[in-house]
């Protein structure tokens, strides 16, 4: 099979024109419903491109550390193509994540406190030739699988947003992103990079001129968790005419996946609520008062979802952060 064979993983998902998040920010927003996605995130874009293309070279097993989506995108890929998968988990991915896991056939491990040290064990692991290292987030094969989405979002829009809004973690999304944005001819449309306080290790690099790894993960949002940005998205940023990256509180995040429920009836975690948080909150509308942005008539957002949620969580969350 050459890899031009290789049938995608991930589903074709609906970009959506919503109604009520549109009243909420004042412009038109479209949502790419990347929840929908079988193992519940866009991971699957990326990862199933990454794992097909590893089992097409003649991989035999996997091991991924992940904060829980990677590694469900990764154990749905060994699945369907037939071949085992290790993911390696931080103690912070809460148990249901490791049964959803298992209950795809993987075998879970927990290893450090957050992705970082996970994916130490996971290299170690990986020493192994007969097992192929499967990294979450930088790697080429995973930018070129999440770019499919802008290719769809630009076919299935009515026409070409004046901004798009996405969530970072690593960076492997943002790579995809504008990647696909480049490809689709949307060089010139901004782009709004989204994290929490205390998962913005792209922001503080942006500062800084150069990577940061953070100390830690002190957000709600685990799945933004990784310490450093990959130099890819630094690379790739610099390239990009009009980008912008904005850090919200874990309350505005937990904010967003509440109003979010309510408004569209779909759980999505605050890694996600994070991109929610610019459509329903001031983001844009303060980068526009600091002539940061232009006009604004139609909004894409990247509804990246997220299996690190339940009903129960979500409202320890509204507790805590009395919402
Ligand atoms: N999550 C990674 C890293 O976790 C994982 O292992 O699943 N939105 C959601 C719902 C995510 O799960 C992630 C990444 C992101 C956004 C950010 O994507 P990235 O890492 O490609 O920037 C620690």
């Amino acid at each position: 099979m050459s890899s031009g064979d290789l049938k995608p993983l991930h589903i074709v998902t609906p970009t959506i024109k919503s109604t009520p998040v549109s009243k909420a920010a004042g412009f038109d927003v479209y949502l790419k419903l990347e929840n929908l996605q079988i193992p519940g995130s866009f991971k699957i874009r990326g990862i199933g491109n990454l794992v097909s293309k590893a089992v097409e070279r003649g991989s035999k097993k996997i091991v991924c550390a992940s904060g829980g989506n990677a590694g469900l995108a990764a154990a749905y890929a060994a699945r369907q193509l037939n071949i085992p998968a290790i993911i390696v988990l931080p103690q912070s991915t809460p148990d249901f994540v490791a049964d959803k896991l298992r209950d795809e056939g993987a075998t879970v491990k927990r290893a450090g406190r957050v992705w970082d040290e996970s994916n130490v064990e996971a290299l170690e692991i990986a020493k192994d030739p007969e097992i192929q290292y499967i990294h979450p987030f930088d790697h080429p094969d995973i930018w070129a699988g999440h770019a499919s989405m802008m290719k769809e979002a630009a076919e299935q829009l009515p026409c070409q947003p004046d901004v798009v809004i996405v969530s970072v973690g690593g960076g492997g999304l943002l790579n995809g992103l504008l990647e696909g944005m480049w490809e689709v001819g949307w060089q010139d449309v901004p782009c709004v990079a989204m994290e929490t306080e205390g998962a913005n290790c792209l922001n503080a690099a942006l500062k800084k001129g150069s990577q940061v790894t953070l100390p830690d993960i002190t957000s709600v949002a685990k799945c933004l968790g990784a310490l450093t940005v990959c130099q890819t998205t630094l690379d790739y940023i610099k390239k990009h005419k009009n980008f912008q990256s904005v850090v919200v509180e874990d309350r505005q995040a937990i904010d967003a996946c509440l109003k979010f429920a309510d408004d569209h009836r779909i759980l999505v975690e605050p890694a996600c609520g994070a991109s929610l948080a610019a459509v329903y909150g001031d983001v844009i509308h303060n980068l526009q008062n600091e002539s940061k942005l232009g006009p604004v008539k139609s909004a894409l957002v990247i509804v990246c979802g997220g299996s690190s949620v339940t009903l129960a969580q979500l409202e320890k969350w509204k507790d805590m952060f009395n919402l």
